[in-house]
C-alpha cells in the first residue's frame, strides 16, 4: 500500500475512526492520492458529528462518485402517445382523403391560439377579397413552382384551392423552401393581374415553449441505429458502453433512461444482397442478440425502443412497435418498453418525442440547403412544420390512416431522431434537438453515396439542468474513413 495512504489511515485511526473493509477495497482501485485526500476530508467532516466509521458510501459520495445517500433520482415514465394501438388497415384513396382531412383539421387546431388564426378565410372566400384588402389563408401545400422572379404555391383546404404568388423582396424565400403537403398560413393581398400575392408565410412552428424539467438530476442517454445483426454493428464499442453504464463514472451512475431511436436491428431483405453484410441471417437471431446486448444495461435504466426502416413490423409510417413474435425476450424484460414510430414519452416530466427520421431523406432530396451532414437543420424544419413526415409520395411510405398521427400535436422538450447516422445537437425555440447518430460503422452503401457516419457517440442529458454530455466510444479508432468524427458544433 502507498505510504502516504497508510499515513492517512493512521491519521483516521488516531482520531477514533474505523474504516469499513468495503471502503478499503474501494480504495485499492483508486489513485492513492485521491483516496488519501478523501480520508482526510471525511475525517475532518465527520469529526464533529460522527459516526466514526468510514464506509464505501461515504468515500464514494465524498468523491462525487454517487449521489449522496437518500437521494433517489427516480425513473418515472409515461407514454404520452404511441401509434401502436391506433394503427388500422385503412386502404386506398378514401384512406388518403381522410388522412389529409385529418392533417388539415389537426394543424388548424394547433394554430388556433395565434392572432392571425382569427382572421383566416377559407380558400373559397379568399377568391372574393377586394383590392386593398388583406387576407389570411391556410392550407396544405399541394404544389409549388419555383421560378427566378416568382414562386407559385397552391394551398388546399376543404373548400377548394388558393393560388399564391411570392416575389423577391416579399415571401419568396419562405415559399421556395416549402415542403409539399405541409400546412402553412399566409398573409396575402390581391395582385394587379388577379390572384393573390403572398406577403408573409407563417409556419405553425413552436412559440413560447417552456420546457418541462425533472425534479432530480436523473440523466437520459440517447442512442439510435444500432443495426444489430449487420457485420458493421460495432459490438465491442457497445459492450464498452454497457460496461461504462455499470461503472463508477458519476454521469453513468445518474443515467435512469435509455432512448433508442430505431434501426435496432439491420433487418432482412431491406436492400439487395443484404445477406452478404449480415452476421445474423434471421430477424429472430438479430433481435435475440439485441436482447442480450440490452440485457447488459443495468436494470435501473428504463429502455425505450421505437422501430426504424430496418426493423420488422411495417414499413409505412406510423410504424407499430416491433412485434412481440420477433422479440419475446426483449418484450419480457421489465425495464424495456417497445413503442411505435413516432412516440412521445415523459421521462421524470420531460417530454421526449422519438422519431426514427425517415422523412429526412425526402427533405434532403427536395430542399436546397439541407444535407445529411447537418441533421439538426432538417429536424428544425420538421418542428417548424409541426409534422414528422410532411412530404407525401417521395421516398418515405405513409399509410392511409384515417387520423394523421404524424402531426406533432404538442411541442416536445426534446426531439430525438436518428436514421442519418450522423450525430447532431441543437436548439429551436426552447426545444432541444438530438440526432443520436449510429453504432454501425461506414457501410459500402454509405461509401458509394459519400456519407460519413459518426458512430458510437452517445449523447447524455441531465434532465434537470439540460446539460449535455458526449461520450465517444470509438475515439481514436478509424471507423469513419478519413477525417474522423467531430462532435456537432451547435450546443444548447
Ligand atoms: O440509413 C442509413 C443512411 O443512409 C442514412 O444516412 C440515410 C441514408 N439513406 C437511406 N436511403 C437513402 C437513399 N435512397 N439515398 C441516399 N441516402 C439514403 P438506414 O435507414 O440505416 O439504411
Ligand atoms: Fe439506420
Ligand atoms: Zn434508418
Amino acid at each position: 500500500m502507498d505510504r502516504d495512504l497508510i499515513a492517512a489511515l493512521d491519521y483516521a485511526l488516531n482520531r477514533g475512526f474505523q474504516i469499513h473493509p468495503d471502503a478499503l477495497e474501494s480504495m485499492e482501485s483508486m489513485e492513492p492520492s485521491v483516496a488519501r485526500n478523501a480520508i482526510r476530508g471525511l475525517v475532518r467532516a465527520k469529526a464533529r458529528r460522527g459516526p466514526f466509521m468510514i464506509s464505501r458510501d461515504d468515500l464514494e459520495s465524498f468523491l462525487g462518485l454517487v449521489a449522496p445517500p437518500g437521494t433517489d433520482l427516480g425513473n418515472d415514465h409515461d407514454v404520452l402517445s404511441d401509434p401502436t394501438p391506433h394503427i388500422t388497415s385503412a386502404e386506398g384513396a378514401a384512406g388518403y382523403n381522410a388522412l389529409f382531412a385529418s392533417r388539415y383539421e389537426k394543424m388548424k387546431k394547433l394554430v388556433a391560439g395565434r392572432p392571425e388564426a382569427k382572421l383566416l378565410k377559407t380558400a373559397a372566400a379568399a377568391k372574393q377579397v377586394k383590392r386593398d384588402e388583406e387576407a389570411y389563408v391556410c392550407g396544405l401545400v399541394s404544389s409549388k413552382s419555383v421560378e427566378r422572379s416568382a414562386t407559385k404555391v397552391v394551398l388546399d383546404d376543404p373548400t377548394g384551392t388558393v393560388e399564391l404568388v411570392a416575389f423577391e423582396g416579399g415571401a419568396k424565400g419562405e415559399a421556395d423552401g416549402l415542403f409539399n403537403d405541409q400546412f402553412v398560413m399566409a398573409k396575402a393581398v390581391p395582385g394587379r393581374n388577379g390572384g393573390l400575392v403572398a406577403k408573409e408565410i407563417m409556419f405553425p412552428g413552436v412559440s413560447d415553449h417552456r420546457s418541462g424539467r425533472s425534479e432530480t438530476e436523473a440523466h437520459a442517454i440517447f442512442l439510435s441505429d444500432l443495426h444489430v445483426g449487420s457485420r458493421y454493428f460495432m459490438e465491442a464499442e457497445f459492450d464498452e458502453l454497457a460496461e461504462w453504464l455499470r461503472g463508477p463514472d458519476p454521469v453513468a451512475k445518474a443515467i435512469r433512461f435509455m432512448v433508442i431511436g430505431g434501426d435496432l436491428v439491420d433487418g432482412v431483405g431491406i436492400y439487395p444482397n443484404q445477406d452478404k453484410e449480415l452476421v445474423c441471417q434471421t430477424l429472430e437471431e438479430q433481435l435475440e442478440k439485441a436482447d442480450r446486448l440490452l440485457g447488459r444495461v443495468p436494470d435501473r435504466i428504463k429502455i425505450f425502443v421505437i422501430p426504424g426502416n430496418h426493423d420488422p413490423g411495417r414499413r409505412a409510417l406510423p410504424q407499430p412497435a416491433i412485434p412481440k413474435k420477433h422479440c419475446p425476450g426483449l418484450r419480457s424484460r421489465e425495464n424495456v418498453f417497445m413503442l411505435g414510430n413516432p412516440s412521445t414519452i415523459s421521462l421524470n416530466g420531460v417530454r421526449v418525442a422519438m422519431f426514427h427520421g425517415q422523412s429526412i431523406d425526402d427533405l434532403v432530396k427536395t430542399t436546397p440547403g439541407l444535407s445529411y451532414s447537418k441533421p439538426v437543420d432538417a429536424m428544425r424544419r420538421l418542428l417548424e412544420a409541426r409534422h414528422y413526415s410532411p412530404i407525401f409520395g417521395s421516398q418515405t411510405p405513409i399509410a392511409p390512416e384515417s387520423e394523421d398521427m404524424l402531426v406533432m400535436d404538442e411541442a416536445p422538450d426534446i426531439l430525438h431522431m436518428g436514421h442519418v447516422h450522423i450525430t447532431g445537437l441543437g436548439m429551436y425555440r426552447g426545444v432541444m434537438m438530438i440526432n443520436a447518430g449510429t453504432w454501425q460503422s461506414r457501410t459500402p452503401f454509405q461509401v458509394s453515396v459519400g456519407q460519413e457516419p459518426t458512430p458510437c457517440q452517445a449523447i447524455i442529458v441531465n434532465l434537470k439542468t439540460f446539460r449535455v454530455f458526449y461520450k465517444d466510444f470509438a475515439e481514436g479508432r478509424d471507423v469513419v474513413g478519413s477525417g474522423g468524427a467531430a462532435p456537432p458544433a451547435a450546443g444548447p
